[in-house]
């Protein structure tokens, strides 16, 4: 499959490797938008929140609890946002299910 996070999950690509598990990928966004920008991804091929099911949506749950220790080793004590953008008009651009973690400044609402 031509996925570029499914080639990052199995380090076709490098990436800034932040965390990982058997399950999960965690890495340093290329172009950040907030001092600190991870993205977190499941290493199954999932193309987006749309196609979570009752069978493969338990990755959800792991990667916000990983998410909540990525932030703290990150140094987010007042706080941080998680993004998940799904579809075109959420402006999901990579058909891989992903999370955006940003931290280091204060976030504005709504977003754009
Ligand atoms: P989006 O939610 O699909 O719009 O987010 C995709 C993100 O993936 C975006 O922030 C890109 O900067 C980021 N990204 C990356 O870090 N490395 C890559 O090789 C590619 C995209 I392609």
């Amino acid at each position: 499959m031509d996925c570029i996070f499914c080639k990052i999950a199995n380090g076709e690509i490098p990436s800034t490797k932040v965390y990982e598990d058997d399950k999960m990928l965690a890495f340093r966004d290329l172009d950040p938008q907030a001092p600190v920008h991870i993205l977190m991804i499941p290493k199954e091929h999932i193309a987006s929140a749309d196609d979570l099911t009752e069978e493969n949506a338990q990755i959800v749950a792991h990667i916000f609890t990983v998410a909540k220790k990525i932030a703290a080793a990150e140094g987010l004590t007042n706080g941080y946002r998680i993004v998940n953008n799904c579809g075109e008009d959420g402006g999901q651009t990579v058909k891989h299910l992903h999370f955006h973690l940003l931290g280091g400044r204060s976030m504005a609402w709504p977003p754009g």
